[in-house]
């Protein structure tokens, strides 16, 4: 009869989800980055996939690419945008392009140091921006981790003071308007590279310089074919932990609590190891046979300020932000 078949098949069913669900292939987290293993961010991601492992077992599976191998530097927004890619640390620089409010973040010289950082991105304002990224590029911030305070990696022995002295020298950026903007307004002739082609630029002298926090510094091992580091302090940089929505809004509600929660652990070991190292790395370089030492950092601060208040940019940064960031303590 009827009533003893629906209650079988209403049976078949419960069983078989519970089955399925028992049985689900773990969600596949694919990270591209062209970071280099032994950087801090890089290693960071072995947290992210190791608390992971450790707070739900076999209901995910992290695969971490480094060296750009997956994605070209740059692309990893459009790329998980598409579909394409599940997580990427992206920048500011990256997330300019698609909302100009956020080149406040590319500017030298505002945020002022690593706790500063974090306190902004965990205020109001990193809410804000957060928010922005969501709606209007569908990618789902994790958390924010400190890469580093950003300083100058020069060939040659010209001594370097204020931003004229860089005049002609050919800097290395990363490819974007905003990124070569910052290098323009230090004094420089700033030039687009990928990261992965600075170590032999420097080499063949195609570029007379790049930059890049210290940690990185050594991790690329761009001290080999560079001969002085020069302590601008330019910009505090921050890389964000993030996933496509498209995959976000595929995980449970718990599941996206984990995320969050190993994003938190995998950035607190990025920030603590890499504060620490930017701390004993002069050595190393001066170890090295590197001249390392502070130019005029106000001469720089002054120009490269008033530059980034003049520019284009500006007139999309909403009203009062730069107060505000600034008044974050
Ligand atoms: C770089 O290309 O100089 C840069 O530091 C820019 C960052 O936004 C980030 O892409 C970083 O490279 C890579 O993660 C490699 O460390």
């Amino acid at each position: 009869p009827k009533y003893t078949a629906g209650i079988a098949a209403a049976a078949i069913l419960a069983f078989s989800g519970a089955a399925t669900s028992a049985m689900a292939d773990p969600v596949k987290l694919r990270i591209s980055t062209p970071a280099v293993d032994s950087d801090w961010h890089a290693k960071m991601l072995t947290v992210f996939k190791d608390e992971l492992e450790k707070q739900a077992p076999g209901q995910f599976d992290v695969e971490i690419h480094l060296n750009a191998s997956l994605f070209k530097q740059g692309t990893e927004p459009a790329a998980m945008q598409r579909g394409n890619l599940d997580m990427a640390m992206i920048s500011a620089q990256d997330i300019a392009k698609q909302i100009p409010a956020w080149s406040v973040f590319t500017a030298g010289y505002l945020i002022r140091d690593p706790q500063h950082q974090r306190a902004v991105f965990h205020s109001d304002i990193g809410k804000e921006f957060y928010q922005m990224v969501a709606d209007d590029m569908n990618i789902e911030i994790l958390d924010v981790g400190y890469l580093g305070t950003r300083e100058l990696d020069i060939r040659g022995d010209k001594k370097i003071e204020t931003p004229a002295d860089l005049a002609g020298v050919k800097l290395r950026m990363p490819g974007s308007d905003a990124w070569l903007f910052l290098g323009n307004a230090l004094g420089a002739n700033a030039t687009p590279l990928a990261f992965g082609e600075v170590y032999t630029g420097l080499q063949t002298g195609t570029i007379d310089a790049q930059d890049n926090p210290l940690p990185t510094v050594k991790a690329a091992k761009f001290y080999e074919v560079t001969n002085q580091i020069v302590l601008t302090d330019h910009l505090v940089d921050a890389v964000f932990l993030s996933m496509a929505k498209s995959t976000y809004d595929e995980l449970s509600e718990d599941q996206q609590k984990l995320v969050h929660e190993a994003a938190e652990k995998a950035t607190a070991y990025n920030n603590e190891n890499r504060i620490a190292d930017e701390a004993k790395l002069l050595d190393f370089f001066k170890e090295q046979g590197l001249k390392v030492y502070k130019p005029d950092v106000d001469a720089f601060r002054k120009k490269v300020q008033q530059d980034y208040l003049d520019s284009e940019f500006a007139k999309d940064w909403p009203e009062g932000i730069v107060e505000r960031i600034n008044a974050v303590k």
